[in-house]
């Protein structure tokens, strides 16, 4: 048999482009499960009586309306199906089907949803329990709801319920379980849960009111703070479209967020909107970005702001933000190029808005415009269609590359320039982010 895939993958290899009308899934996808969703399907509409539309989580690990997994602890699998009566498509359901011993699936039960779609589906294993968390979306386009399952003597026991903009599992205090981790926004300001099991059976929701207002959570991340400790990471937009973040973990079992609590430090993160928190160097630790003008702006060396990107780590002993390095960020490019300490206060840079190209120049006071300036190197970035804009004739040259993207440098000053990168120190500063 795996004689027989290999062939038929190559061929689909061969055949390049050239009209597949097949795909790889549909060849690698078992009969025998397929067979199995369909008993399951029958066996739902059966139970259920009336014709159903399946329905498919929209985000998050499983995609399918038909979920096989152990949630009774009985080492057999049960199913989880989603769907919505014909007639009525706006409400949600969630039925539960385990296989009888001849080998057909039956219905067990059925419960309401609470919303008009299935957002994301989590299988939440504690320890002495499997418990099913599911996000429902609502008719109102940022209210979420979600509602966390107990699958107990055949019925699904609602144990949890909340609104959500965020919503994750992520082991965040490195116990070796997840928890459950939900932020929300209600009225202007953002509440952040984290519903953690100490026992395998039961469950502590922390909670914290961040409380400066905010109009929307436009970013989440996760990063260590510490060798077992992790941290959540809100980009949180204010009135007027600065972004700021909160820094969340939990400590001695409590729930901390020292952007909330010491004073201006929430404040020193604003910056403009775009610039969100990042692990841009891959280290596991996410990395806040704070902007400053560029070394002449705005002081009217170039008719648009340019920002020198300074990305900061949370140091959890001292619960400081520590500044880990000066960059250029380039938001469309894709990239970040950290400043060398021998360029600080001495480079500038310009962006071409079309191309994207950043062009750093030696900065020279008595100089008004930037343009008569001595450019120093220029970075751009470019998808694969458009490599050919940056040739070698014209002074370019390929120093990395992406599946996606290809970057190129070209280097202007003259011989002897100190401020000069070497093709070392461009690829140790240069990170690509997609
Ligand atoms: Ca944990
Ligand atoms: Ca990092």
């Amino acid at each position: 048999m795996k004689k027989i895939l290999a062939l038929v993958l190559c061929c689909l290899l061969l055949t390049g482009c050239q009209g597949i009308t097949f795909s790889v899934e549909d060849l690698l996808t078992s009969p025998v499960i397929a067979d199995e969703q369909t008993s399951i399907f029958q066996a739902l509409t059966q139970g259920i009586g009336k014709s159903i539309t399946l329905q498919y989580p929209y985000s998050g690990d499983y995609r399918s309306a038909i979920v096989l997994e152990d949630i009774d602890g009985s080492e057999g699998q049960e199913a989880l199906a989603f769907y919505s009566e014909a007639l009525n498509e706006s409400v949600t359901g969630v039925a539960v089907l385990d296989k009888q011993n001849d080998g057909e699936w039956k219905l067990e039960t059925t419960v309401t949803g609470v919303g008009t779609a299935i957002d994301r589906v989590i299988i939440h294993p504690i320890g002495q329990t499997v418990d099913i968390i599911i996000g429902y979306r609502t008719s109102a386009l940022d209210e979420s709801q979600v509602r966390m399952y107990r699958y107990i003597n055949g019925n699904l026991a609602t144990i949890y319920e909340n609104t959500y903009t965020v919503l994750e599992k992520y082991d965040i205090d490195g116990c070796g379980v997840d928890e459950i981790v939900l932020a929300r926004k209600a009225g202007d300001y953002v509440t952040v849960s984290v519903i953690k099991s100490f026992d395998g059976v039961n469950y502590i929701p922390y909670e914290l009111l961040l409380t400066h207002p905010v109009t929307s959570i436009a970013e989440h991340n996760f990063g260590k703070i510490s060798e077992s400790n992790s941290a959540l990471y809100l980009d949180l937009l204010n009135e007027g479209g600065a972004l700021s973040t909160e820094i969340i973990y939990l400590y001695d079992e409590g729930i901390s967020s020292p952007t909330n609590t010491v004073l201006g430090m929430r404040e020193y993160t604003r910056r403009p909107s775009g610039y969100l928190c990042l692990d841009y160097d891959g280290d596991g630790v996410v990395e806040v970005p704070v902007v400053s003008n560029f070394t002449g702006y705005p002081a009217g060396i170039g008719t648009s702001n340019e920002y020198m990107t300074m990305w900061h780590t949370f140091n959890s002993q001292s619960s400081m933000l520590e500044l880990k390095s000066n960059s250029y960020y380039s938001l469309t490019g894709g990239f970040v190029l950290t400043i060398p300490n021998r360029w600080l206060g001495l480079v500038t840079v310009k962006t071409n808005s079309e191309t994207g190209e950043a062009t750093f120049y030696k900065y020279d006071t008595e100089i008004a415009s930037i343009d008569e300036m001595h450019p120093i190197m220029s970075i751009v970035s470019t998808y694969d269609q458009d490599a050919g804009k940056y040739s070698e004739e014209d002074g370019y040259r390929l120093v990395a590359q992406t599946e996606r993207r290809q970057y190129f440098v070209k280097t202007m000053a003259q011989d002897g320039e100190q401020l000069v990168l070497t093709n070392d120190e461009i690829l140790d500063n240069l990170y690509c982010l997609d």
